[in-house]
């Protein structure tokens, strides 16, 4: 086997103690790396129904055979565990320079089990592991205990920490690495946090084996040149993701107010040329040409990095449309190490409770200062409401009750990302059947969608496209492990995947043999919620019910009077099913199981839930 290093390191807090664990070929070969590697570990090793912040939890760290090798953009890392949030897998992709000092200390991946009996830091250096105690660091903010290690090991090594969220066990903790990158969505920071560890930090000093190094080495610096060019003459990283707010704005897909609207006049304040007029410095991840991470002063003067992500929903979704402010909100996510999309949909969703009667409260839409405390209390449990706000929107939407579920604005416990669907069936289809609840990152179809469909459309060819993005963005890039931005903003064939794939392999796969490990690790993922909730129906695929609610209709605007009809998003949910071999509940049947090679993980999900 070349292109892997073929070695997993196995690390229990509990007992301090580790284990270099060898993996086959077989096991490469059909998970390849990243989320495959994740999914396919954290199924064999849960057992279902365990706590997701108790020691038994997982902790995973993933990378795929291009990671780190200089090539376009493979500065990532997937980081994944059973998910506080939800209730099954989880994941997250983040920039870090683990990607690459993880495979030079010589391994493809790394486990973290039990708990530590004090706040720990692991550090990693080649075949050496070290538990050391993270004292003064717990309890500080994510930006501190970035420099401090900086200070202590210097700026080259590999750093993934937690902030006061994650220590605090807040279920939509991320984990964060280099200046302001973080990942893990569905709270793998809490999963950090309940194992009280605090960061881990890797360092690596061997190659990293490939199979034609020289070969890999011209393909790889060659394409990052040409990148970097074609970046140039895009002029995509001027504006970065934030370019899209205005497209959002313009065809009623911005999510305003919890989503209750879906533009407003006033959003030009917070959009991307703004956001590139207030730039103070460029960020990005190791390997990219195109670094997309762009900073401004926030409110109180600090450094922040904003995406579309972050502004739009800490910015109007709450109805703010000061983009300093934005920045001061997106600072404290960062700092306390808390995911600013379920961060604001949590906040959205209070404003939104109390305007309706669900709940008391004191906060209100607009009010960035008072959300500035929210967000603290959220941090750190403070006090009932802290503690009420860090279990994020759908927690919180069945203590209040009084139907507030419906615009809880998440699917499977994951909050939305933000685009607003109320009349955009795709992109919701992409949200409802998404591997671990409403991410972006599986199916971003709503360009396609507005522009080269039929919006009205609940057509089978949505459901297509929504399993074509599914394959290259939540499999290919995911497995591979490399972001997919080259690809996405800038046109980079996706056909050079392969390319580098083989050349560190020494395999001659295809595009066709990547969509048969996407489809893998989709069916396994579904598997592993199947798992934990045998139960479960279609319904789980849809999303909010606010969004099918005609008294929700936009008044004016370019979708006035319409609305999601749920007899046609179901057809479409039916059409998605059909095509990926999955039953009317949405599970995978036992053909379809079988053609991916997952017979023993169906006979392990027979014994919790009927497969057809
Ligand atoms: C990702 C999610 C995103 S996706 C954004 S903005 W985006 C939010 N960013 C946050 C942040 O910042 N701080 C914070 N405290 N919380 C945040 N939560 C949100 O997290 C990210 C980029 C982006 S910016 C995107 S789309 C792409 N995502 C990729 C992906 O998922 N896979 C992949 N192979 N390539 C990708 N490339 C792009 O990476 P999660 P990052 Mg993030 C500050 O991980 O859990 O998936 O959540 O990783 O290194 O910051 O880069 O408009
Ligand atoms: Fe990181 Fe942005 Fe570069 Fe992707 S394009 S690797 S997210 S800096």
């Amino acid at each position: 086997m070349v292109g892997w290093t073929g070695f997993i390191l196995r690390v229990d807090l509990s007992s301090k103690t580790f284990k270099k664990e060898a993996f086959s070929e077989e096991f490469a070969r059909k998970w390849v790396g990243g989320r495959g590697f994740a999914v396919k570990i954290l199924y064999d090793e849960l057992k279902p129904g365990i706590d997701p912040l108790g020691p038994e939890n997982k902790f995973v760290v993933a990378l795929g055979p291009i990671a780190g090798i200089p090539a376009p953009n493979t500065g990532k890392a997937v980081v994944a565990a059973k998910s506080p949030l939800t209730g099954f897998y989880g994941d997250g992709n983040l920039g870090t320079k683990v990607s690459d000092q993880l495979r030079k200390a010589g391994y493809d991946a790394m486990i973290v089990e039990g708990r530590a009996d004090r706040p720990t830091i692991l550090y990693i250096e080649d075949d050496k592991v070290e538990f050391l105690p993270a004292g003064e660091l717990w309890g500080r903010g994510t930006y501190a205990a970035n420099d401090w290690i900086y200070r202590k090991w210097g700026k080259g090594v590999g750093v993934l920490n937690i902030g006061q969220g994650g220590e605090n066990l807040n279920r939509y903790a991320v984990v964060r690495s280099l200046e302001g990158r973080a990942g893990g969505r569905p709270g793998i920071g809490a999963v950090m946090g309940s194992k009280l560890l605090k960061a881990v930090v890797v360092k690596g000093t061997r190659p990293i084996p490939q199979a034609d190094p020289a070969l890999m080495k011209t393909l790889g610096q060659g394409d990052l040149r040409k990148v970097g060019e074609i970046d140039k003459q895009s002029g995509w990283s001027i504006q970065s993701t934030t370019g899209v707010l205005p497209f959002c704005n313009e065809v009623a897909g911005l999510p305003v107010r919890n989503f209750r609207k879906t533009h407003h006049p006033d959003a030009w304040k917070v959009d991307g040329e703004r956001l590139n007029a207030a730039r103070i410095a460029t960020y990005g991840c190791p390997t990219c040409t195109m670094r997309c991470g762009i900073t401004i002063h926030d409110h109180e003067g600090r450094e922040s990095e904003l995406d579309y992500e972050n502004i739009a929903l800490l910015g109007p979704n709450l109805e703010i449309f000061d983009l300093p402010q934005v920045g001061s909100l997106n600072y404290l996510c960062d700092d306390y190490g808390l995911d600013t999309m379920s961060m604001g949909c949590t906040l959205s969703f209070y404003a939104d409770a109390i305007d309706h009667g669900a709940t008391a409260g004191d906060f209100k839409f607009g009010d960035a200062e008072r959300a500035k405390e929210l967000i603290r209390l959220a941090a750190h449990r403070e006090g009932s409401l802290g503690n009420l706000l860090a279990e994020g929107s759908r927690r919180m939407a069945r203590r209040f009750g009084r139907d507030s579920e419906a615009y809880a604005m998440q699917v499977k416990g994951l909050e939305v990302a933000a685009y607003n669907c109320k009349f955009i069936p795709g992109q919701a289809l992409a949200f409802g059947v998404a591997a671990i609840g409403a991410h972006h990152r599986e199916a971003w179809i709503i360009t396609f969608e507005i522009k080269h469909t039929t919006r009205e459309s609940y057509g089978p060819e949505k459901a297509a496209k929504v399993i074509e993005l599914q394959r290259i963005r939540g499999g290919l890039f995911e497995f591979i492990v490399a972001c997919r931005f080259p690809w996405i903003e800038n046109g980079w064939p996706l056909d050079n995947y392969p390319k580098y794939f083989n050349a560190v392999t020494g395999l001659s796969w295809s595009l066709d043999d990547m969509w048969t490990v996407a489809d893998r690790i989709y069916s396994l993922i579904k598997l592993h919620f199947v798992r934990e909730f045998p139960q479960t129906d279609r319904t789980a695929d849809y999303p909010p019910a606010v969004w099918f609610d005609p008294s929700n209709a936009d008044t004016e605007g370019p979708i006035a009077g319409k609305i999601l009809e749920l007899d046609k998003y179901d057809g479409l949910l039916q059409h998605y099913y059909d095509r990926r071999g999955y039953d009317r509940r949405g599970i995978p049947t036992r053909a379809t199981l079988a053609k991916l090679g997952l017979q023993e993980e169906a006979a392990a999900a027979a014994k919790f839930a009927s497969l057809t």
